[in-house]
Parts: C-alpha cells; structure tokens; sequence
C-alpha cells in the first residue's frame, strides 16, 4: 500500500521527523539541522535528533493557529479523514469541532492503545460505546476500528477499512496531541513498506510540528497532521516526569476499594474523591500502577492532602506538586441503573457497578476535565 520511498524528493527541506521546514541558521529556534545533514538521505531536524537518540524531553512548542489551519484545510480536499483517539484518555483526547472541519469527507474513528485495557473486555462492547460516545458529540463516523499502534493489533483491519472507504482519496491522519498518530503511521509504514522511514513519537505532547506526507502507490498520500492542543488534557499540567508516571504502560488491571460513605480516596496527589453519602459500594480505579491511590476517612481528607501531597500522595513527585493549578470540587448526585464511570480525565476513571444512588465530590487540578460517563468496562 505504502510506496517504497526514501526521502520526498519534492519537499528536501521539511523534517522526515516532525514535519517542520529545516533550516540551518539558528541553533536557537525550531527546525535547525546542521548543513551537513542536508547531504543524507533522510533529513531530520536536531529536535528530532535529540528525542531519537537521546529520548530527551521535546520542548512543548504551541503553535495552535497553524495546527488549526492544517485541520481547516481538510475541508476543502477530497479525501478520507482518520481520526485517532487514546482509549485510555478517551475523555481528554476527543478532537472537538471535528465535523466543522472534514466537511463532506467520510471519517474513520480510531481508538488507539487498545492493549491498556484489561484482556477480557469485548472489542464489540467498546467499539459500540465508542459510537455511542462520539454520537453524544455530534460525530457520526463512517466506522469504529480499534488498534494498538504499538503493539501491531488492528492494524490489518484499520488498513482493509481505509483501502474501503478512501476509494482512490488521500488520507488525513487527525487527532489531539499524544493519541498515537505518528506511532500508527510508522506501524503502516513498517508493517506495509517503507520501514526505513520513521516519524518522530515521544511520550510528551506536541511532537509532530506540521504536516508530513506519506506517498501511496496510487500517487496519493497519508498525511500525519500535528495533534490540536486541547487544554482540558493533563498532559500538559504536569510534570514530564510526572506525565510517564500516569500514563499506563501495561494493560490497566483495576484496583477496587470497598467503600462507605464518608470515605475518602486520592488517586496519587493528583486528584481525589469524596464518597460524601450512598451504601457501601465497590470503588474499581482504573490507573496507571504508578498511580498511588490512599484510602482515608473523609474528615481527615483536608489534613492528609496538606501534609502528604507530593509525597505519600505521589505523582505528582516533590517539587512539581508546587507549580499544579489549584484544585476544583465537582460535586455529582448519583442516581444509576447501568455501570457508570467517573472520569478523571488522563488520570483514569472509577468504575462504579449497577445501581448506585449517592453523592461524590472530586477535587482535580483546576483545567484537569472531569465528569460522568456511561461505564465503558
Ligand atoms: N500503550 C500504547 N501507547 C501508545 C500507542 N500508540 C502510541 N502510544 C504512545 O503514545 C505516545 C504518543 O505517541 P505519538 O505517536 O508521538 O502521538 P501523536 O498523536 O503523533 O502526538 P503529536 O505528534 O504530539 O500530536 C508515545 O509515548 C507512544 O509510544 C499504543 O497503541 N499503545
Ligand atoms: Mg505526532
């Protein structure tokens, strides 16, 4: 599918990392490669350099405009628009005002990082939850695939639904930042071609800087598109150390509190949720196992945050507990029938069973999303 091809000889100058245009001056700004690099085959620029072989930290750079203009631009091609979302962030990852931007083109949804979630929950079952989420966002897509970018699953399915519905189209790869977009596009490419050719992923957001164009046989292209910044993700509030402290490596194994009203847990320093009134109730925290989650009487719940955040209650980890916004109490009364989640957006979510009827307060970080959704497990 993916063209044999080692450099695009029509754009020398954009990075085959990042995307970003080269240039050789500044040292200083993005987009320096040192002018021998120009004579290699595959030009990187130094970023790119640094998060390959150093797996250094890519400086956060926010240019939301352009990355808004990529996206607007989609509108007026004729193409096929894959939007990638992180299942474990499904929250946090949603691309908002999607449909303004692909205008008649067909969307194919994509829910990446499906080896997190634990081993025996139906594909069916989230693959429906996830048309039924994107429904209450107003994005009817033409079709719902799972995948592990990493890990290689789904990926034959993804390439059968692509080569079905781009019918002869060029393919625009969209999403927030860190959902897995150039991990999925070098997967393509070393699964169905051109292995030796790499886009430049890291764990931190902000990675690809500008569009980077893939050639099909058919003289038409997959395009990685720099993920839109959204806000209400954690990643970035937190520290980077902290940020590879909350997101799950391994497939996410919930651990599950009994608890009574006036029971208080934190989930690390990072957030925490009061179950303020309702029965004795299973409590399943879905998180990353760096994640620390501490079980304390509501009433001590001030105290113990003052005296252990950053600490006992860890991520965040000593210094960066400092610099966090704030936290915000979201207060929500409970009345379900079916599995409800409480969300903590790029933290985890809580799995609450069956009938519940009571009221929980969470505190986050001021920005950090939070909310209710239908139980996705
Ligand atoms: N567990 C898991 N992690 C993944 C998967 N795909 C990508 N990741 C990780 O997610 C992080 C972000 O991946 P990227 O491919 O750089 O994400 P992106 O969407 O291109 O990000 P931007 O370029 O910043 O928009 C990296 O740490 C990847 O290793 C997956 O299938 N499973
Ligand atoms: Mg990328």
């Amino acid at each position: 599918m993916v063209q044999q091809q080692e450099v695009d000889q029509t754009q020398p100058y954009s990075c085959a990392g990042c995307g970003i245009e080269i240039q050789t001056e500044n040292k200083n700004k993005s987009g320096y490669a040192p002018a021998s690099a120009l004579k290699r085959d595959i030009v990187i620029c130094q970023r790119c350099f640094r998060i390959k072989h150093y797996n250094e930290v890519a400086p956060v750079e926010m240019h939301d405009d352009d990355f808004l203009r990529i996206l607007n631009g989609i509108g007026s091609t004729d193409s096929l628009v894959v939007m990638v979302v992180d299942i474990f962030d499904f929250h946090g990852s949603w691309l908002r005002g999607l449909p303004r931007f692909v205008g008649q083109n067909p969307i194919l949804l994509v829910g990446n990082k499906v080896d997190l979630l634990p081993r025996n929950i139906s594909q069916n079952r989230v693959r429906n939850w996830i048309q039924h989420e994107a429904k209450e966002r107003g994005l009817r897509p033409d079709d719902v695939v799972l995948v592990s970018a990493a890990k290689g699953e789904g990926i034959d399915e993804l390439l059968a639904r692509i080569g079905q519905l781009r019918k002869g189209r060029d393919v625009y790869i969209v999403g927030v930042t860190n959902v897995g977009k150039s991990t999925l596009i070098n997967r393509i490419l070393h699964d169905y071609g051109a292995a030796d050719m790499e886009i430049t992923t890291s764990p931190f957001p902000g990675t690809t800087l500008d569009k980077i164009e893939i050639p099909l046989e058919d003289d038409r292209s997959i395009f990685d598109t720099p993920g839109i910044i959204n806000r209400d993700q954690i990643g970035h509030l937190v520290s980077p150390e902290d940020l590879r402290k909350i997101t799950p490596r391994t497939r996410i194994n919930p651990t599950v509190f009994q608890l009574n009203d006036q029971q208080t847990l934190f989930l690390g320093g990072l957030a925490r949720v009061d179950y303020v009134s309702g029965e004795r109730q299973p409590f399943a925290c879905y998180t990353a196992k760096d994640v620390y989650i501490h079980r304390t009487k509501l009433e001590n719940a001030d105290e113990v945050l003052a005296k252990h955040h950053g600490e006992l209650l860890t991520p965040p980890t000593g210094a960066a507990a400092k610099e966090l916004p704030p936290f915000t109490r979201y207060t929500f009364k409970i009345d379900t029938k079916g599995p409800t989640d409480i969300v903590i957006a790029g933290l985890g979510w809580i799995a609450l069973q069956g009938k519940v009827k009571g009221v929980v307060e969470v505190h986050a970080p001021k920005g950090v999303s939070v909310g209710l959704r239908k139980g996705l497990i």
